[in-house]
């Protein structure tokens, strides 16, 4: 594995083993001590010249730090009155060149050099590359996919043990497994994964990866910052784009901060004394909204087991910011799913946003915005006129309106006009191209469970997901219909194949049943629809009024216009073409996309339509 690392991930990983080390010094009570820094590194040429380098010791009470390269201007220190941390602000000078640079720390306590290492960034290319609708995103939770190494499923020190049998459990997925699979996703016709977060949880029952124990460290059951970085490329060279799920609102409980705070408000509260959050989403955009409660919803924590950081506090501002910023330099990733935004500061988010793009332009954001009623979707997006603050900065948005309307249709079996009447909303968003649509994920009901196992119903889901404007996510395993429950647990199932539990192997066509290669191959060939037409994928959208449980609308680009024809009824039926007519000027046939038939067009043309049928004509 190792010699498929680039020279300079090699180089890098040398570097930082000697540095950690040249921090070590002979331990004696009330002796300056340093044992970490973070960022661990930074880079030349970065658009800020300012950094600030947070500290980890004891005895840091008056500390001085000096650097004798007057490039690397430490402007001020900030000492934690407990002497356990020290922020640095350090102003980059332009004449700095990459290397290694020494600073000299004293204080009552004693004396130390450390180093700090200053990278020059590599090249653009293929990197930070963004993600629009011409993409699919793929959704993994990586202790549920595949275990490509077992040796890391249990790390003897850390907390929350393999524990295949439990839904709650490890279940020993991990980031090799993933890269065993980028040719599976990539046959399959994905081009972006998102997956969950890999950072460190050295929690119980945090398999999940949403309680961060270490923000600047891969955890070890899922393999290492720099097998993260090989995934990344390995991704790129099959033209897959990598999302990082990251969270700016809360860490894990066990996280080595909730010992020591760096500082009193560096949480919202603290472990002894914080509100509970009630999840009020709407409360935030309500006039009429009560203040108390809306302040709640940000300041409340998520769960007890995750503190929720106080992102006003501008140390723990800049110690994110910097830390997303880092990430995105070191791996090369292409996108950012950033969980739970509503209850986050709204102006640290824009600011952040704002820095993150700024750096890395073609670059995207989806905010996690779960709110069922698209006008409180909406104000997150930027360029929104009823955002508060002004301007978010936030490209893209998850699209629970959509998803709302879906559960109307295919769980609660009510009619279509749900979809019809969610997408007449997109009026709200400044831009609906940027929606990030979905069924299922790995939080809600898998699609399967949905349709109640109704297989015509699931895969006339999926049609819709994919001619629909915006960026569609599928969740792992649904392209062969795996099932799940309704316990968090169950709905992030085991991928069939993925473990040496698994009794057979379903990424694999031969591991498959019938049913699941009717799915896969139903799937599959819908992406590759979409890549023969791109209007599918980025057509102007014009959609018509459901009539009689028909939804019909049209995706145009370049002269390309394809017609989908969605029947919501269990029952063949004719669809009568004369109201829409206006529609086929200069129309000579009808190309079914899907079979490759034609029908000739004359006015007042009747379709045939089989019960839960999606058709998918290109006007000639
Ligand atoms: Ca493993
Ligand atoms: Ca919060």
């Amino acid at each position: 594995m190792r010699k498929c690392y680039s020279l300079f991930q090699f180089y890098r990983h040398c570097l930082i083993v000697v540095w950690v080390g040249g921090y070590s010094l002979t331990l004696h009570a009330q002796q300056l001590r340093i044992d970490k820094i973070e960022p661990p590194n930074w880079w030349i040429g970065m658009k800020s010249d300012s950094l600030q380098l947070m500290l980890y010791g004891e005895n840091l009470i008056d500390l001085k730090v000096t650097c004798k390269d007057h490039n690397f201007k430490i402007a001020n220190i900030y000492l934690t009155q407990n002497g356990l941390y020290a922020f640095l602000d350090v102003r980059l000078g332009k004449k700095l060149l990459p290397g290694d640079y020494e600073l000299y720390c004293s204080n009552r306590y004693g004396e130390t050099k450390i180093k700090y290492e200053l990278l020059k960034r590599l090249s653009e290319k293929g990197r930070y590359q963004g993600f629009s609708q011409q993409d699919v995103i793929y959704l993994i939770t990586p202790d549920r996919f595949a275990d490509g190494d077992t040796v890391n499923d249990n790390i003897m020190e850390m907390r929350d043990k393999f524990e295949h049998s439990s839904p709650l459990g490890r279940h020993g997925g991990d980031i090799q497994g993933i890269i065993n699979k980028l040719d599976y996703l990539h046959n399959l016709g994905i081009t972006a994964v998102w997956i969950n977060p890999l950072i460190e949880n050295n929690m119980t029952i945090s398999y999940h990866g949403y309680g961060a124990t270490d923000l600047y460290k891969i955890d070890p059951r899922f393999g290492s910052n720099d097998l993260y970085y090989k995934l990344v490329e390995e991704a790129h060279n099959r033209n897959l784009k990598i999302i990082m799920d990251h969270v700016s609102n809360h860490i894990g409980i066990e996280h080595p901060w909730m010992k020591n705070l760096p500082m009193p408000d560096w949480l919202n509260g603290s472990i002894d004394n914080h509100q509970l959050n009630h999840h009020g989403k709407d409360i935030l955009q309500d006039i009429h909204g009560d203040s108390v409660l809306a302040r709640n919803t940000l300041s409340g924590w998520f769960v007890s087991e995750m503190p929720d950081l106080d992102q006003r506090n501008p140390y723990v501002a800049k110690y994110l910011v910097q830390n997303t910023l880092w990430w995105i330099e070191s791996s090369g990733i292409d996108g950012i799913r950033e969980d739970t935004y509503p209850y986050v500061d709204q102006g640290y988010l824009a600011r952040w946003n704002n820095t993150i793009l700024g750096e890395y332009p073609k670059f995207n954001i989806v905010g996690e915005v779960w709110i069922q009623d698209p006008a409180f979707i909406a104000p997150y997006q930027q360029g929104s006129m009823l955002s508060r603050p002004r301007n978010s900065h936030l490209p893209c948005v998850t699209d629970y309106g959509l998803f709302n309307a879906f559960g109307d249709v295919f769980f609660r079996q009510q009619s279509i006009s749900n979809i019809y009447k969610c997408i007449s909303h997109d009026f709200l968003y400044p831009n609906p191209s940027n929606l990030l649509t979905f069924i299922d994920n790995h939080d809600v009901l898998r699609l399967i469970d949905v349709v109640k196992g109704d297989i015509r119903r699931f895969k006339m889901a999926l049609q819709l997901l994919l001619t629909l404007r915006g960026i569609p996510e599928i969740y792992y395993g649904t392209e062969i219909g795996l099932q799940g429950g309704t316990d968090h647990g169950l709905i992030r199932a085991d991928f069939p194949g993925g473990f040496r539990q698994s009794s057979r192997n379903a990424f694999e066509r031969s591991g498959r049943t019938v049913q699941e290669n009717e799915i896969f191959d139903f799937v599959q060939n819908l992406l590759k629809l979409r890549k023969k037409f791109p209007a599918l994928m980025q057509g102007e959208m014009i959609h018509l009024p459901v009539f009689n449980e028909f939804y019909i609308y049209f995706r145009i680009l370049n002269g390309e216009k394809i017609m989908i024809v969605v029947n919501n009824k269990d029952q063949h039926r004719q669809l009568e073409t004369h109201f829409f007519a206006h529609h086929f000027k200069n129309t000579r046939f009808l190309l079914n996309i899907e079979n490759n038939t034609q029908i000739a067009y004359t006015p007042g043309l009747l379709l045939e339509v089989d019960g839960f049928e999606v058709l998918k004509y290109k006007l000639e």
